[in-house]
């Protein structure tokens, strides 16, 4: 699927052999000016991966459009069924806002903002639970593999199973599973746990999370042993458990930064910003999760301490405008500008910034050139499920050119252990090894990010997708292309 409106198709849908669901359509339902509305493709990884199995299998996808008390009709978009679940406002805002970002959010991220817990957002959590089951069910063809997606449907694998004990159910985590100390906060810690426990296999990034799910479920589930130490039993059913570390689609990526057009808007981008000696890149979906604070501290004591000039090194922070409704958004956004302006106050020159803040969603291509432009990308979650930042910029430095900084509670840290890994919470150790990055010979540069591209381009988002699914069992359609 590429960017661009989509046109409602046919409604009159068969039942699918394969079913994703996640809280979001693979497209967008837009409220325009005039008041008509219009659907809008929204690429992303996650859509990338899933769209060639979901096609080759007439698959289905259930989600919410992205706009509350829309009435929409399942459509066909190219030969992929697309449901609809509808959600009011006021759920938006209680499940959506409240249960799923002001609660689980922060508790899976090591409570680095306080979780909220209300009780009125957790039944409307329980609420809409119940009816992504009873949409998953409607669609879902006799024994079909139904693969449930994150966070804001932890309680569909147990509901949609009540309804459907044909159905081979899958899930996949995709921000971190907490330590248990965390997870026991939760006032609907069981329900939670049980709700999960309905799948045939819960995948999570990594084996941090696999642990802490285990013992959650023996402790609160009752769950025991299983066969293997993959599986647990839950009242003599089998559940898989495993990690399953995402990735992205790197060779098309590859692709796109060795195109002449990324190759000449990279060089583009390094003489708008003065052609200095290094580029430093920050790119994130702006949340208090990613570090972006701290990375800004390093490079301003780095400033101060004339370890490194405003003249030579600039930085480059892109940030995508997220859940902006949600205050501690509101506020963050507020202290992180700040911070870029008191930063220019002291370094810049009048037309040469040291730090350039696009508070702004880029697309692809351009995203490609920034990457291949920066001489050293800071990546510096204080917890990331994977970060996929990180294997993005990775799969563009065809040249082995640049360095990572990569935080080491980004999940993707087990896998690229060549980066320069920092803890974030240690302000010094994050400044002196931004300052080894930018000082690195080009030969052990390029050593690391050969190393770092080797993990990249072996393990892209097919595999991972191709992994989850094998495990947990489903068949391959007939004349199926494996490689
Ligand atoms: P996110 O928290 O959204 O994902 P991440 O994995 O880094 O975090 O993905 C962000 C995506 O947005 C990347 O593809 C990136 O290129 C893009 N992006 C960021 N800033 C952008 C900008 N300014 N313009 C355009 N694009 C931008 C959640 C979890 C992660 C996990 C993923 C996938 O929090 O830990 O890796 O899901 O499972």
């Amino acid at each position: 699927m590429r960017g661009g409106p989509v046109t409602a198709g046919s409604t009159d849908s068969p039942k699918a052999e394969f079913v994703v669901v996640a809280n979001r359509l693979p497209v967008d339902l837009e409220k325009l000016p005039d008041g008509s509305e219009r659907w809008k493709r929204s690429p992303g990884g996650l859509v990338t991966a899933l769209e060639p199995m979901l096609r080759s299998r007439e698959g289905a996808w259930v989600g919410w459009p992205g706009l509350a008390d829309a009435d929409v009709q399942p459509l066909v978009e190219d030969g992929l069924q697309l449901h609809p679940v509808r959600l009011s406002a006021q759920e938006v805002e209680e499940y959506y806002e409240g249960f799923s970002n002001g609660t689980l959010w922060p508790l899976y991220h090591d409570v680095v903002a306080p979780p909220a817990f209300h009780r009125h957002w957790w039944q409307a959590y329980v609420r809409v639970n119940q009816r992504f089951a009873e949409a998953t069910a409607e669609v879902a063809a006799e024994g079909a593999t139904i693969w449930i997606q994150d966070y804001q449907l932890q309680l569909l694998p147990a509901a949609l199973r009540a309804l459907r004990p044909d159905l081979r159910i899958g899930f996949f985590l995709h921000i971190p599973f907490p330590p248990t100390e965390l997870f026991m906060q939760l006032p609907w810690r069981r329900e939670i746990v049980q709700g999960l426990l309905g799948a045939d296999l819960v995948g999570f990034h990594t084996p941090g999370g696999v642990r802490n799910f285990r013992w959650l479920a023996t402790r609160l589930a009752g769950a025991g042993a299983g066969s293997n130490r993959n599986e647990i039993t839950v009242d003599g059913r089998p559940v898989r458990i495993g990690a399953f570390p995402i990735s992205i689609d790197s060779a098309a990526l590859d692709q796109l930064s060795r195109s002449d057009a990324v190759r000449k808007r990279a060089a583009e981008v390094r003489a708008d910003l003065g052609n200095p000696d290094k580029i430093v890149l920050g790119v994130d979906r702006l949340d208090y999760t990613k570090g972006i604070d701290v990375r800004l501290l390093a490079f301003h004591e780095l400033l101060e301490e004339g370890r490194v000039s405003a003249d030579d090194t600039v930085m480059v922070q892109l940030a995508t405008p997220s859940r902006e409704r949600v205050e501690h958004y509101q506020k963050m956004r507020n202290d992180i500008e700040q911070s870029v302006g008191r930063i220019n106050g002291e370094f810049a020159r009048v037309g040469h910034p040291a730090v350039h803040y696009l508070h702004q969603s880029l697309p692809r291509d351009e995203l490609a050139a920034f990457f291949l432009a920066a001489d050293v990308m800071l990546v510096t979650p204080l917890r990331d499920g994977m970060n996929l930042v990180a294997k993005e910029y990775v799969a563009c430095r065809h040249d082995l050119g640049g360095a990572l900084v990569l935080s080491e509670f980004a999940g993707a840290a087990g896998e690229l252990t060549q980066a320069f890994l920092v803890n974030p919470h240690d302000t010094d150790g994050v400044k002196n090894t931004l300052y080894e990055a930018l000082t690195i010979s080009p030969e052990e540069g390029r050593k690391r990010m050969r190393a770092l591209r080797r993990q990249v381009m072996t393990n892209d988002v097919d595999r991972w997708a191709r992994s989850f699914l094998g495990a947990l069992g489903m068949p391959e359609p007939v004349g199926a292309d494996r490689d």
